[in-house]
């Protein structure tokens, strides 16, 4: 009986000690995710500052893709993050349910107020466009034409023209893995985007589409070969789509890969736009 009550006692210390482990191991990994998010955060407001002119205009980085591969969401997931929101998704780009026709019909300009405090002024502006058209049908200068469109009043005080001086291309994960065609376009969107002076960034979106870490390795390192860009992402949007038959919105939960990989971006279109400005501005100096 003795030798019962001892081992039972033994297995309950030792339960109680792994899940002292376990409950440790989870509040530094949730302390470690914090810092590594608050490092980036801080990454961004160096970026802004080094931005020149940005009071007066703000940072314009167009997303451009396909139909359907998640332009608009990213949007959304880029306010969410940057905002640092947490419960219910606000849907500041429209995004259509799978499969409909286009949502977004024409280039719509979403400013993000300064989140840092401060300086109450818009500074970033992200310009979501109407999709390119389908890869068997795409043309150089279909690339061309979304990216000379000027949005309709959005450049009141005659300041510097809301042009994209960064862009990001935003592929949904499952349609290229699919779509050999569309791998094979990659270069040529990209070639336009250079020939334009512009830097740019790949986001493939619907990560969890993938089968596991390995595919989504090996999607990102087909793609960066393709683009010639170490600057490729995969993620997963914050989206809605749960909840629209709902009338009360569901909380959306964050996830820290995505506000890591979303932050990472932000900050790289930031360093983008700022040597394309200070280039901008020498030649126009020169
Ligand atoms: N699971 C998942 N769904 C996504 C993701 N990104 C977008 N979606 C969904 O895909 C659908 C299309 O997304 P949109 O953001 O509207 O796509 P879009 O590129 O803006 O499409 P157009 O405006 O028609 O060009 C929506 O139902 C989104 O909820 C993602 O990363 N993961
Ligand atoms: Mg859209």
């Amino acid at each position: 009986m003795s030798v019962f009550l001892q081992s039972r006692g033994l297995l309950l210390r030792l339960l109680g000690t792994s899940l002292t482990g376990i409950l440790t191991f989870i509040a530094c990994k949730r302390l470690n995710d914090q810092n590594a998010l608050h490092a980036q955060y801080l990454e961004i407001q160096n970026a802004l500052s080094s931005i020149p002119n940005i009071s007066q205009n703000p940072p314009t980085i167009f997303l451009l893709g396909f139909h359907d591969h998640g332009k608009s969401s990213l949007v959304n997931t880029m306010c969410r993050v940057l905002y640092g929101e947490e419960g219910p998704l606000i849907l500041r780009a429209e995004t259509a349910p799978h499969c409909l026709l286009s949502t977004t019909s024409r280039h719509k300009r979403v400013s993000v107020r300064n989140p840092f405090g401060g300086n109450p002024e818009n500074i970033i502006s992200l310009v979501d466009t109407p999709p390119l058209p389908a890869a068997d049908k795409l043309l150089k200068s279909d690339v061309k034409t979304l990216l000379k469109v000027v949005p309709e009043n959005q450049n009141p005080g005659g300041g510097m023209c809301p042009v994209p001086e960064c862009v990001v291309l935003v592929l949904g994960s499952k349609d290229v893995m699919l779509g050999k065609l569309l791998m094979k376009k990659l270069p040529e969107i990209v070639s336009v985007l250079r020939e334009e002076g512009l830097q740019f960034v790949v986001v493939l979106t619907h990560k969890r589409a993938l089968k596991n870490r390995k595919e989504a390795e090996f999607l990102q390192n087909e793609v960066a070969r393709r683009a010639r860009s170490d600057c490729v992402y995969v993620v997963e949007n914050y989206t809605a789509s749960a909840n629209t038959n709902n009338r009360r919105p569901v909380s959306v939960k964050n996830d820290f890969d995505t506000h890591n990989k979303i932050l990472a971006i932000i900050r790289q279109c930031l360093e983008f736009v700022a040597t394309y400005r200070s280039t901008t501005l020498t030649s126009k100096g020169a």
